[in-house]
């Protein structure tokens, strides 16, 4: 049965549990992480809850973009998000820039931010650390403040994410309880929702480090939009270690854990019996059975993709809507916000 999140016990009331969630469009493609870390997951929450979803793009400037590959990979993503199985009738579906209560609940958030707690986050550490102070914009580091108002906006009861989002809606609990105890109850404390069997999903070369768009090699990275031919090759050659047994142990096999992992997430099989059918094979044909697997899957997501892409007077169409109704909400929420903190409102 599609899973229906617990509602929380604060903020307004609604008909059904709120979700929400985002992704960047910063890649032409979206890859294997982003798939079984989140947007599974958004798919199976459309049916049972109130659900929304948008591609990020205020997000995607934090490190510097094409103007017109942005607005390509804009299009690209939310294409995917429906290839996937988001269906615009069961969910509200749309850009962040569409939506410009965004930006300006942002920053209030900012101001009710301290700068230790922001400093504090370890993907700002990470990603900073990588490309160095004087290429790393402030955007990147008041990021996770921008999401806090994109979840509290929208009243959110749940955010299906990755693990590496965990810490950001932490954050984003702590600062709908300080609005909520410096001013008055106003925002629902979110919760995370994370699936601990695909909350982080591997590099295939570097089975120790998360499967990112980012990292230094594409040979580890299945994007989902390539040819299933070249996301075969790089199961095939996946790292594992110098054993030969398929079984499943995170410290010492980390490399055919994530193949078991990624293995159960499209199968649908449990890791026991995945170790029992591989009993007596060899990593190879592990690796063999998940590529047919992937292509299957994929095969399919891609036709999707391309149909919508080759309609971009229906994404339009789709977008526009969604916007609409997402500003019903976040308009509401930020009209209320303004009010509690003192703002002047405008006669009209
Ligand atoms: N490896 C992963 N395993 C599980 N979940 C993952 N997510 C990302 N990588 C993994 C989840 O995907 C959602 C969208 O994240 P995003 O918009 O931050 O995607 P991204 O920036 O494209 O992720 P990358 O590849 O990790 O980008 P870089 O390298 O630029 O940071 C989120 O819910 C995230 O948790």
């Amino acid at each position: 049965m599609a899973p229906m999140v617990n509602a929380a016990v604060t903020g307004p009331a609604k008909d059904r549990p709120r979700v929400l969630s985002g992704i960047q469009p910063t890649s032409g493609s979206f890859h294997l992480g982003n798939y079984l870390g989140a947007v599974r997951q958004w798919v199976d929450l459309q049916e049972q809850n109130d659900a929304f979803y948008m591609v990020v793009d205020l997000h995607a400037i934090t490190v510097e973009q094409d103007p017109a590959t942005l607005r390509e990979n804009t299009r690209i993503s939310v294409a995917q998000l429906l290839g996937a199985g988001l269906d615009p009738e069961r969910c509200t579906l749309f850009v962040q820039s569409h939506v410009p209560e965004h930006a300006q609940l942002g920053w209030v958030m900012n101001c009710m931010t301290g700068f230790g707690e922001a400093a504090r986050m370890t993907q700002f550490k990470d990603k900073s650390s990588k490309q160095g102070s004087d290429r790393t914009s402030v955007g990147l580091f008041t990021y996770p403040i921008l999401q806090i108002a994109d979840i509290l906006l929208y009243q959110a009861d749940a955010v299906p994410v990755g693990e590496d989002q965990r810490q950001h809606v932490e954050l984003t609990r702590d600062l709908a309880e300080r609005f909520n105890t410096r001013y008055a109850p106003t925002f629902t404390v979110p919760k995370p929702y994370i699936l601990k069997e695909t909350a982080k999903i591997f590099d295939l070369q570097d089975p120790t480090s998360k499967m990112s768009k980012s990292a230094s090699s594409p040979k580890g990275l299945v994007s989902l939009l390539d040819e299933p031919k070249v996301s075969a090759k790089k199961f095939k050659s996946a790292v594992t270690d110098t054993d030969t047994v398929v079984s499943y142990d995170e410290e010492n096999k980390a490399g055919v854990s994530n193949l078991l992992r990624i293995h159960s997430a499209l199968s649908g099989q449990s890791i026991e019996q995945l170790v029992a059918h591989f009993e007596g094979k060899m990593y190879g044909a592990l690796k063999t059975e998940l590529a047919e697997l992937f292509a299957e899957w994929v095969t399919p997501f891609q036709e999707r993709t391309k149909s919508y892409l080759d309609d971009p007077a229906e994404l339009d169409r789709v977008l526009g809507l969604g916007a609409e109704k997402a500003r019903e909400v976040a308009s509401e929420t930020l009209a209320t916000v303004y009010d509690r903190i003192g703002f002047l409102a405008p006669k009209r």
